[in-house]
């Protein structure tokens, strides 16, 4: 396939996806960006759409995809694009420093229908999670992933980082951890870090679904030492998640986001929780290719015997 061809076949589900949230899709502004990542789009890349459930998330499609390592990164693509401003903020540092100092499987881009250029993802070997103690010591990391980095040693997590995502547009970065025991996710192991973390306590139907996570991710800023939020994480094929139960708009997208592999629709919910409550949103896999399983498998809890992906995989 030219090119070319791909990257409008792209943009033709981008624009269907924000179609069905009713979010106003304008080539101006989503063209310029799949053009700048071409060659990574070009490499079949596993492309995501999400959106997230709630007034405050309303309006917003995210598109997202992998991108291998061996040109520059995705913050050097989109700085040089025009799609990130410069900045002085030690956000714009962050990045560089994973580099120096972890193995980077692959990169991830995150972007807006509305909202442009987000975030960077690198992505750690499966065989290779990184540890938070390396994590703190990078000069331009949060210092609120220190202050905090006590906790999540306390509840076991200490050496399961899988994925950190850089947010320019927020000013916030997320650390994501996988491939940890079910035990967990045990009420007796996750209320106590919950408090521990200054989170509120989730509903029980958020409990329930936390049990079945292959990923718990936080996320920091440069201004407070607290959590800004934390969220759950489950992948699935099933479009009656409880998300997609508790907000009709995500059920809709669970099971009319356009997608291109055999089988069933993979989907990722996740549940967040804040000091202002709790919201849901959903990825759903577009494009996900054999060679970027791989990815999925580092989500997954296929080992685990707890996921229902499967079926074409
Ligand atoms: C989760 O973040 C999304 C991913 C890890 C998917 C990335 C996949 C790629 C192929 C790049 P989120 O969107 O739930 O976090 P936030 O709440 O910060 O938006
Ligand atoms: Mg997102």
């Amino acid at each position: 396939m030219s090119e070319n061809k791909q990257l409008e076949d792209v943009y033709a589900a981008i624009e269907e996806s924000a179609g069905l949230l009713s979010v106003p899709c304008a080539r101006e502004k989503v063209w310029p960006i799949l053009t700048a990542y071409q060659e990574s789009l070009a490499e079949a890349a596993l492309v995501i759409f999400s959106m997230a459930g709630g007034e405050r998330h309303r309006g917003e499609l995210d598109y997202s995809f992998s991108m291998g390592t061996g040109g520059r990164d995705p913050y050097e693509i989109a700085r040089s694009s025009g799609l990130a401003e410069e900045t002085d903020h030690p956000i714009s540092a962050l990045l560089s420093d994973i580099r120096q100092r972890c193995p980077i499987d692959v990169y991830g881009v995150d972007c807006g229908v509305v909202g442009g250029f987000k975030k960077a993802y690198t992505f750690f070997p499966l065989g290779d999670l990184q540890q938070l103690s390396k994590l703190v010591e990078m000069p331009a990391m949060p210092p609120a992933v220190a202050e905090n980095a006590g906790v999540f040693a306390r509840y076991g997590l200490q050496d399961n980082v899988s994925v950190v995502a850089i947010d320019y547009q927020a000013k916030t970065m997320n650390v994501y951890f996988g491939r940890f025991p079910a035990e967990r996710l045990e009420p007796e192991t996750l209320l106590p870090m919950l408090r521990d973390l200054g989170l509120p306590e989730p509903s029980d139907q958020m409990l329930k679904f936390i049990q079945k996570s292959f990923s718990i991710y936080a996320t920091f800023n440069w201004d407070s030492s607290k959590i800004e939020r934390i969220c759950f994480a489950v992948i699935t094929t099933d479009p009656m998640e409880l998300p997609a139960q508790v907000d009709p708009e995500i059920g809709m997208f669970a099971q009319r986001a356009p997608y291109i592999y055999e089988g069933d629709r993979i989907l990722v919910y996740g549940s967040a929780l804040g000091p202002g409550g709790e919201y849901h949103k959903l990825g759903a896999y577009y494009q996900s290719p054999a060679e970027t399983r791989k990815l999925l498998t580092a989500f997954d809890s296929i080992d685990r015997g707890r996921s229902t992906v499967g079926g074409g995989g």
